[in-house]
């Protein structure tokens, strides 16, 4: 085995979007756990989950706060993003109406983006209607998933989609991974197919 397979590089994740759609929630759920009354952020706050599939890495899920009293520190998260994920609420049209907003913050402060659009609280009575998260995901050339972190639907197809991202990443950057990347590209073939169908669009 060579030394570089064991190499570890940690990949950062930034959840955005209006207080109250849910990033924390979901970024706890990326760990397994759920709060029912949780706390509105206050500056910026991370997780880290290790991902050991070759080559190993770890990934930091970075939940901002969406209170505009606390979002001054939130471009130089930005900055430092890998993957940035905009979250909405599906039962709240004011969040919707406010992703033009993050994702310009997002333009703003980090060149060749890499969003996702999450229409959360899909549990919840639906406001807006799955083609218009559909459709601003596609103006904007985001990947598109609607989930509910409170009820845990399709919290592990947002997670395993942001994984295979960065594996796709590591494969391009660090091209004397091929073998192993196509190792994991083929054992996930199935389970991609899969994650497509709740994927509206990437
Ligand atoms: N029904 C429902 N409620 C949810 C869901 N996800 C989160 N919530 C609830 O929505 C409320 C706000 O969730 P948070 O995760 O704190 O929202 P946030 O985006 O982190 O908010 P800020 O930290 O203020 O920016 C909490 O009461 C959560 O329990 C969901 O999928 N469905
Ligand atoms: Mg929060």
């Amino acid at each position: 085995m060579s030394l570089s397979l064991s190499k570890k590089i940690v990949w950062k994740v930034i959840f955005v979007g209006d207080s109250g759609v849910g990033k924390t929630s979901i970024v706890l759920r990326s760990m397994g756990k759920f709060k029912k009354n949780t706390e509105s952020t206050i500056g910026v706050d991370y997780v880290t989950r290790h991902v050991s599939e070759n080559p190993p890495c770890d990934i930091q899920f970075w939940d901002t706060a969406g209170q505009e009293r606390f979002c001054a520190l939130n471009p130089m998260y930005i900055r430092d993003s890998d993957i940035q994920v905009v979250v909405y609420d599906i039962s709240n049209i004011q969040s919707f109406q406010n992703i033009s907003f993050w994702i310009e913050e997002i333009q703003k402060y980090r060149l060749e983006p890499r969003m996702i659009l999450v229409g959360n609280k899909i549990d919840q009575k639906r406001k807006i209607q799955q083609e218009q998260g559909s459709d601003i995901a596609k103006m904007y050339g985001m990947d598109f998933i609607e989930i509910s972190a409170m009820k845990n639907l399709y919290v592990d197809e947002l997670i395993h989609h942001i994984i295979q991202l960065i594996k796709k990443w590591e494969y391009i950057q660090n091209n004397h991974f091929v073998s192993n990347v196509d190792l994991v590209e083929k054992t996930t073939s199935n389970k991609k197919r899969e994650i497509k169908s709740y994927l509206l669009y990437c």
